[in-house]
C-alpha cells in the first residue's frame, strides 16, 4: 500500500527527511493504523508491522501525550527477522484529540492524532442529549480538527429535521448531519465531510452505531465476510481496539471503543469556540468581569430573558468553564511536579555525563 493513501504528504516527507539526516538508523516512515492497549500496528509502504515504542521514546516522553497513538505518523526501525518493529520517534502532529483520563484529575488520555475531522456521533434514541453534544464539541475544537455532529439512527426518529435545527443552533457553525447506517441514508453527506486523504475519527458512546457505520461505508461485501474476528471471537458488537480504515472513496476513518465520559482536557480555546455565541453576548455586559448572575447591564441575562439564549445552555457553559478551570489548576500543579522531577533527573544525568567525560579525557 502506498502511504500516500494514508495521508502522507510533503510536510511529513520534509519532517522525515530531517530526521533521517540526523540519524544513522535504518528508519522507515509509517502510520499507526491499529492500537490495542500498548500494541500498535504501523503501516509502511512495504507492509504492516506490529510495533512498540523504543525505550528511548518512552523515557524521553515528558508525558503520556508524547507517546504514539492511533493516527500518528512515526519513524520505525524494522526488525531484522520476524518480531516487532521499534517505534523510534513521532513525526510532528497536526492535531491531537484528548480527553481527561476517566477517574483522574490530572492525566490526559490520547484518543487519536492527526485528525482533520472529529465526527461526534449521537444516536437519535435514548442517547440524544444537547448538553452532551456541547461538551463533545468543546473537546473536538480543542483538538485542532473540525467537529462534525452526526445524528445516527435517523430511522428511529419521526421528525429529524426539527432536531437538526435544534442542534445546528448550538453547533456554532460546525456541520450537522443525520444518517441511518441501517437504511444507508445520509452517507453521502458524511463522505462529503471526509474527502480522499483526510482523516476522521468517530467519537461517541458505545451503542450509537459507530461500527455499523464503518461497516456500511466499507461496503456490504466486507460486512458479509468479516462478521467476527476469528482470532479472538470478540467484536461483533463491542469494539475493544482502535483502528483506522481506508474507505472506498479514499477518506480515512478511525473507529474505537465507546466513551461514556468526556472530561475536558486542554486549553480554553475549545470552550470559546463551542460557546462563541455566549462570549459574543458577554462582550456587551457592562462589567468586563460580569458573572452573568445579578450584575446590572448583563447582556447575557438579558438574552436569556428575551429568549435568545436558553438558560440550560448558559448553565452548561458555566459548568464546563468551572470544570476547565479546575482541570487547568490540577494539571498545572502536576506539570510543576513533573518539571521538578525532570530537573532532578537532568542534574543526575549531568553528573553521569561529566563523569563519563572525565573517563574519556
Ligand atoms: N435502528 C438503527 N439501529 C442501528 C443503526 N446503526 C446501528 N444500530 C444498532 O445499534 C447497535 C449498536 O451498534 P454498534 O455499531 O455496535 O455501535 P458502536 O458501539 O457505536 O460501535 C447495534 O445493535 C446496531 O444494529 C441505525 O442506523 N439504525
Ligand atoms: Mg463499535
Ligand atoms: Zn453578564
Amino acid at each position: 500500500m502506498s502511504i500516500e493513501l494514508l495521508g502522507w504528504g510533503p510536510d511529513l516527507a520534509h519532517a522525515f527527511s530531517l530526521l533521517l539526516s540526523q540519524s544513522s538508523l535504518p528508519l522507515v516512515p509509517g502510520r499507526v493504523v491499529r492500537q490495542e492497549r500498548g500494541l500498535l500496528t504501523v503501516q509502511t509502504s512495504e507492509r504492516a508491522f506490529l510495533s512498540r515504542p523504543s525505550g528511548r521514546l518512552l523515557h524521553q516522553a515528558p508525558s503520556a501525550e508524547a507517546l504514539p497513538t492511533i493516527g500518528d505518523w512515526v519513524a520505525l526501525i524494522p526488525p531484522s527477522g520476524e518480531g516487532e518493529a521499534l517505534l523510534h520517534s513521532l513525526l510532528p502532529r497536526r492535531s491531537v484529540l484528548m480527553r481527561r483520563e476517566a477517574g483522574s484529575e490530572r492525566e490526559g488520555q490520547l484518543i487519536a492524532a492527526n485528525l482533520d475531522v472529529v465526527f461526534l456521533v449521537t444516536g437519535l434514541d435514548g442517547n440524544f442529549n444537547l448538553r452532551r453534544i456541547e461538551r463533545a464539541l468543546t473537546i473536538a475544537w480543542n483538538s485542532g480538527a473540525t467537529p462534525v455532529v452526526v445524528l445516527s439512527k435517523a430511522d428511529l426518529h419521526a421528525d429529524v429535521s426539527a432536531l437538526l435545527l435544534e442542534v445546528e443552533a448550538l453547533a456554532q457553525g460546525a456541520p450537522v448531519l443525520a444518517l441511518s447506517a441501517l437504511e444507508g441514508t445520509g452517507l453521502e453527506e458524511l463522505r462529503a465531510q471526509l474527502p480522499a486523504g483526510k482523516t476522521g475519527a468517530l467519537l461517541g458512546s458505545s451503542g450509537v452505531g459507530k461500527s455499523t457505520l464503518v461497516n456500511r461505508l466499507l461496503d456490504e461485501a466486507r460486512l458479509a465476510t468479516q462478521p467476527v474476528r476469528p482470532d479472538d471471537n470478540r467484536g461483533r458488537h463491542t469494539t475493544t481496539h482502535r483502528e483506522l480504515f481506508v474507505l472506498p472513496h479514499g477518506g480515512l476513518l478511525i473507529d474505537g471503543p465507546g466513551m461514556r465520559e468526556l472530561g475536558l482536557w486542554g486549553e480554553e480555546e475549545g470552550l470559546s469556540q463551542a460557546f462563541s455565541d455566549v462570549l459574543a453576548m458577554a462582550a456587551d455586559c457592562r462589567f468586563s468581569d460580569c458573572s452573568h448572575r445579578r450584575e446590572p447591564g448583563c447582556a447575557v441575562r438579558a438574552a436569556v430573558e428575551a429568549g435568545g439564549l436558553s438558560s440550560e445552555r448558559l448553565e452548561s457553559f458555566e459548568k464546563l468553564l468551572r470544570e476547565q478551570a479546575y482541570q487547568a489548576r490540577q494539571s498545572s500543579s502536576a506539570a510543576q511536579r513533573e518539571q521538578k522531577r525532570l530537573e532532578r533527573n537532568l542534574t543526575l544525568a549531568g553528573g553521569q555525563h561529566s563523569r563519563a567525560k572525565r573517563r574519556r579525557d
